[in-house]
C-alpha cells in the first residue's frame, strides 16, 4: 500500500515533503485537506492527528506529523543512499541542527512576520522584520562552513530552508544583504528543478505571496 499524505499544495512544509517524494522517487497518495476552510478539524483526521496540522504522514498506520520529521523518516524508509541524512551521527547532528534551527527560528520568524497579515490584515510589524532579517543573518554566517546548509552534498536540510527562504523571496524580503543565501537559493532551485521545484514549490510559494499582497491591500 502507497503512503498516505495529508496536504494541501501551497502549505509550505508540505511542499518541502512533496520535493522530497519527487527526489527520491516514491509515490504518496495524496490527500487534500482545505486548512483553510477548517477541514482538519474533521473528526477523522483529528483522531488521527490531534494537533490537526499538515503535512500528515500515515504508512501503513505508522502516522507522522512534523514535516522535518516526515523528511528525514521518508529517507531513512525509503530513500536509495544515506546522502539525504547521514547516518554518521556526527554529520546527522548537523543536518538535525539546521532543521531545527529552520523549525524553530527561520520559519517561525517567516510566520511571525507574514501570517498575521494572511490570516486576518494585520499590518506589518518591524519588530518581527528585523528578527526575520537576524535569522537571515544566522543563515549567512552557517553557509560558510559547507558547499550545502549542512554538508559538502545536498540533503533534507537544504529541502526544507530552500522551502523556507523561497517563501521569504516570494513575499518580497530584500535578500540583497545575504549574499551566501542567494547563491545557496540557486544552487537548490538548480538542485530541484528536476524534481518538480516550480511545480512544487515555486507555484505554492506565489499562491501564498498573492494572498498576502491581497491582504496588504485592504
Ligand atoms: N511545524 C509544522 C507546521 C505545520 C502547520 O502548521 N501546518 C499548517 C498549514 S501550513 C496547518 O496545518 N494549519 C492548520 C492547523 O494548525 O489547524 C510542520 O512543519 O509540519
Amino acid at each position: 500500500m502507497t503512503p498516505v499524505l495529508y496536504y494541501l499544495p501551497p502549505s509550505p512544509p508540505c511542499r518541502s515533503v512533496l520535493l522530497l517524494a519527487k527526489l527520491i522517487g516514491m509515490e504518496l497518495e495524496l490527500k487534500t485537506l482545505n486548512v483553510q476552510e477548517g477541514e482538519q478539524l474533521r473528526p477523522d483526521f483529528v483522531a488521527l492527528n490531534p494537533q490537526h496540522t499538515i503535512p500528515t504522514l500515515d504508512d501503513h498506520g505508522l502516522v507522522l506529523w512534523e514535516s522535518r520529521v516526515i523528511l528525514s523518516y521518508l529517507v531513512s524508509a525509503y530513500g536509495k543512499d544515506e546522502s539525504l541524512y547521514p547516518k554518521d551521527f556526527r554529520s546527522r547532528a548537523i543536518v538535525d541542527q539546521r532543521l531545527h534551527f529552520d523549525l524553530g527560528t527561520l520559519y517561525q520568524r517567516v510566520v511571525d512576520y507574514y501570517f498575521p497579515t494572511i490570516m486576518v490584515g494585520a499590518h506589518l510589524d518591524q519588530t518581527k522584520k528585523a528578527r526575520l532579517a537576524e535569522a537571515l543573518g544566522w543563515l549567512e554566517a552557517m553557509l560558510k562552513q559547507y558547499q550545502w546548509a549542512a554538508a559538502n552534498h545536498f540533503t533534507i536540510a537544504d529541502i526544507a530552508l530552500c522551502v523556507s527562504v523561497s517563501q521569504t523571496e516570494a513575499f518580497g524580503f530584500d535578500l540583497l544583504p545575504y549574499p551566501r543565501v542567494r547563491a545557496w537559493l540557486a544552487k537548490c532551485k538548480e538542485e530541484l528543478e528536476p524534481y518538480g521545484y516550480k511545480e512544487i514549490n515555486q507555484a505554492g510559494a506565489d499562491t501564498l505571496s498573492g494572498l498576502f499582497r491581497s491582504k496588504l491591500k485592504q
